[in-house]
């Protein structure tokens, strides 16, 4: 099963502009407890190289593009997001870096937990020990 889970937001558009929103539930498939955006990145540093033991997530890139690597300790994946009614859904356990930002980049995350240091997995050796007790 691919990793790429991509959700199709409806635009609102019309000569004015477009309009997207983005509702607990609805578009997004969990509850949102944070936003968060990036911006100001380096097409040449990479950011992420981390799991997460629960927290799910969005990403939207909102303005520019980016690629996003995703791994669950069996397959790799690389998707490129450069369209702002797109999103990716990126699950518990699952192994993410972002790169190749392009300059005018930013990245909004919609998250269904609060920041917590702890449910952080950096280490990619503990991850993949983790996903092949998980895999068996
Ligand atoms: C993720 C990817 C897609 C906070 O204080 N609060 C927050 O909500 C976040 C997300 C970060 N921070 C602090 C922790 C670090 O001192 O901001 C600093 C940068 O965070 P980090 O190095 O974890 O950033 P990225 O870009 O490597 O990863 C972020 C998210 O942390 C992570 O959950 O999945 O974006």
């Amino acid at each position: 099963m691919s990793l790429i889970k991509l959700i199709k937001f409806e635009s609102l558009g019309d000569e004015r502009g477009q309009l997207i929103s983005l509702e607990s539930n609805k578009n997004i498939p969990f509850d949102i407890k944070r936003v968060y955006y990036m911006h100001g990145m380096e097409s040449d540093k990479p950011r992420g190289f981390h799991a997460h033991k629960d927290l799910q997530q969005v990403l939207v890139c909102v303005s520019g593009s980016c690629k996003i690597l995703m791994d669950d300790g069996k397959q790799q994946e690389t998707v490129e997001l450069s369209d702002s009614s797109v999103g990716l859904f990126i699950d518990k356990m699952i192994w993410r870096e972002m790169h190749d930002f392009s300059g005018d980049c930013v990245l909004m995350v919609l998250a269904n937990a609060w920041y917590d240091e702890s449910d952080y997995i950096r280490g990619y050796d503990v991850f993949k020990q983790l996903m092949s007790g998980e895999n068996k």
